[in-house]
């Protein structure tokens, strides 16, 4: 059965058991965690959870650095944090994190348009840190989500055969593929078609509609992308990573997760 989470809104309480509850009452099972909550909130976090069982289904960034940042230093950050956050996560029962190469570092498609490293060496990077990683996933029970973005958000990973074929390079058996609706819509040929050929490899997805915003808003066919979701047994969480357009905030993202598991019936899920 897919869990339906959502990431944080700034129409969500701050205190976090009020927080958990309303997102309950929005219709979704779970949160997906900024890391930085894990990081400096994470006492209180735990007993929110454990006190509404409403569950922290996985966490988002958070953390220094990227694990393909172009300087040493902070992708050493980023693997610090990002360890911490799993030993964490696994105390919680979430799945993991999810984890892009890198966020707004490097653009092909901007100028300079020249990165300062090669692709084979991106590669390495890549493949050094989530090596490293695989070991605390290992001793926590825990996932490295691997997400690749648009082209104009990141350089190294924008497909899900970029990503999916990384992880059978380097015989990661804890990282696994992040499939974003809006990144997808953006560098897939057919979402469906990429689910289904990576079916093994799928962990989580993000969902947004084409514009980013709440999904049923813009023009993304989510029931034919969930075809694929079904047709490969996805059984995971669902995230909602998106801002909410129109003046009603809240309403509008209550009939967001309305449209989307009427979506979910339709494509049999
Ligand atoms: C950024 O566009 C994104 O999709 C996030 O999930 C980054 O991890
Ligand atoms: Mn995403």
């Amino acid at each position: 059965m897919i869990k339906l989470a959502t990431q944080n809104k700034p129409f969500f309480s701050d205190v976090l058991e009020e927080k958990l509850i309303q997102i309950k009452e929005f219709g979704f099972d779970g949160l997906e965690a900024d890391g930085d909550l894990l990081l400096e909130r994470f006492d209180e976090l735990k007993t929110a959870v454990k006190d509404t069982g409403i569950p922290v289904t996985s966490v988002c960034g958070g953390y220094r650095g990227w694990i393909g940042d172009f300087k040493e230093e902070e992708r050493k950050h980023a693997i610090q944090d990002i360890t911490i956050i799993l030993e964490r996560a696994g105390e919680l029962g979430a799945a993991g994190i999810v984890v892009p190469a890198a966020w707004g570092m490097f653009s092909l498609r901007l100028p300079p348009m020249t990165p300062p490293r090669s692709a084979e060496e991106d590669r390495k990077v890549l493949l050094d840190s989530l090596r490293q990683l695989e070991y605390v996933c290992e001793r926590t029970g825990t996932r490295i989500l691997l997400e690749p973005l648009n082209r104009y958000e990141d350089h190294m990973l924008n497909t899900l055969d970029a990503a999916g074929s990384l992880i059978l390079e380097g015989g990661l058996r804890h990282v696994q593929i992040m499939a974003d609706f809006f990144h997808m819509n953006i560098e897939e040929q057919d979402i469906k078609k990429s689910l289904i050929k990576w079916k093994d490899l799928v962990g989580h997805v993000h969902i947004a509609d084409s514009h980013r915003f709440q999904p049923g808003d813009g023009h993304t066919d989510f029931v034919h992308g969930f075809e694929g979701l079904k047709e490969i047994g996805f059984d995971k969480t669902m995230a909602f990573e998106c801002r909410v357009l129109g003046e009603n905030q809240e309403g509008l993202y209550k009939d967001s997760v309305a449209y989307i598991r009427g979506c979910m019936e339709k494509a049999g899920l």
